[in-house]
C-alpha cells in the first residue's frame, strides 16, 4: 500500500526543506517506499477534514490503509519500524537510535526553534538585543555537547539511523547562521547527510512543490 503524507502546498521556507514532511519524505525515501503528497493551505489545514487527521491543524500527517498519523517524529519512527534500513537489528543498538531520535526533537531542537521565534518574530521587541545572545549561548551549549559526543565519527552510534535522519534535519535549521559552521564536526555530519542519495531525492521532490517542475529523475516519467 502506497501511504499519503502531507505538505504545505505553499511552504514558508521556498523549497529549502526546512518543513517537517522534509523527514517523513527523507525517511520514505532512505528505505525506497514510494509515497504520495496531498498538498494542503493554511486554510485548509485549519478546516474539520484535516483536523480529522491532525488535530493541531498541521502538516505533516501520514495515511496508509486505516492508520493515520500525525507528528513528525511518530511517522519516522513509524516507517523505521516497518521498514528495514533505519533502525539496527540489534536490540540495544535499536534503543540508542530511537533515543537519539528523541534527543534531536525533545534536547537538541527547542533552543533552535526559540532562537528562530526571536530572530523572526521578536526582532521588532526592546529586549530583542538582550534576548538573542542568550537564546543563542544555549544553542552553543547543545552544540557544543554533541559535538563532544559525535567526535570524529560519522554517525552518532555506528550506522546511519533514524536518529540521525531526525538529528540531521534538526540541525539543518541553523542553515544560513553561523552558529553550526562553529563545529566543523557538526557542519560535516549534517553535509554527510545532506549528501544521501536519499536525502538529495527528498529534498528535490519538496523542491519541486515550489517551483511547479518535477524533479530531473521524474523529467519524461508518464
Ligand atoms: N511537532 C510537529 C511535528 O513534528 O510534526 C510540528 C508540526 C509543525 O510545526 N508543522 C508546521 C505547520 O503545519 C509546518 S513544519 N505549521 C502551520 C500551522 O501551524 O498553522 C514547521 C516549519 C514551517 C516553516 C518552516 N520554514 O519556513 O522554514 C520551517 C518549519
Amino acid at each position: 500500500m502506497i501511504p499519503t503524507i502531507t505538505a504545505f502546498e505553499q511552504s514558508p521556507d521556498r523549497g529549502q526543506g526546512m518543513a517537517r514532511d522534509m523527514p517523513v519524505r527523507w525517511a520514505l525515501e532512505e528505505v525506497g517506499q514510494p509515497y504520495d503528497v496531498r498538498l494542503v493551505s493554511f486554510s485548509a489545514m485549519k478546516e474539520a477534514a484535516h483536523r480529522a487527521l491532525h488535530p493541531f491543524g498541521q502538516i505533516p500527517t501520514y495515511e496508509v490503509g486505516d492508520l493515520a498519523l500525525f507528528e513528525s517524529g511518530a511517522i519516522v519512527f513509524h516507517i523505521a519500524e516497518c521498514h528495514a534500513g533505519l533502525l539496527p537489528q540489534d536490540a540495544k543498538a535499536r534503543s540508542r537510535a530511537i533515543m537519539w531520535m528523541f534527543a534531536a526533537l525533545s534536547t537538541v531542537e527547542p533552543p533552535i526553534i526559540q532562537h528562530e521565534i526571536v530572530t523572526y518574530l521578536e526582532h521588532d521587541k526592546t529586549w530583542y538585543e538582550q534576548r538573542l545572545p542568550i537564546v543563542e549561548d544555549r544553542i552553543r551549549s547543545r552544540l557544543n555537547e554533541l559535538s563532544n559526543r559525535l567526535g570524529d565519527t560519522d554517525w552518532l552510534d555506528n550506522a546511519f539511523s533514524a536518529g540521525d535522519l531526525m538529528m540531521v534535519q534538526v540541525l539543518r535549521r541553523l542553515s544560513g547562521s553561523s552558529l553550526l559552521e562553529e563545529y566543523p564536526n557538526l557542519s560535516a555530519y549534517v553535509a554527510r547527510g545532506e549528501a544521501r542519495p536519499a536525502f538529495k531525492r527528498a529534498f528535490d521532490a519538496q523542491l519541486a512543490v515550489f517551483t511547479g517542475k518535477p524533479p530531473d529523475r521524474l523529467k519524461g516519467a508518464s
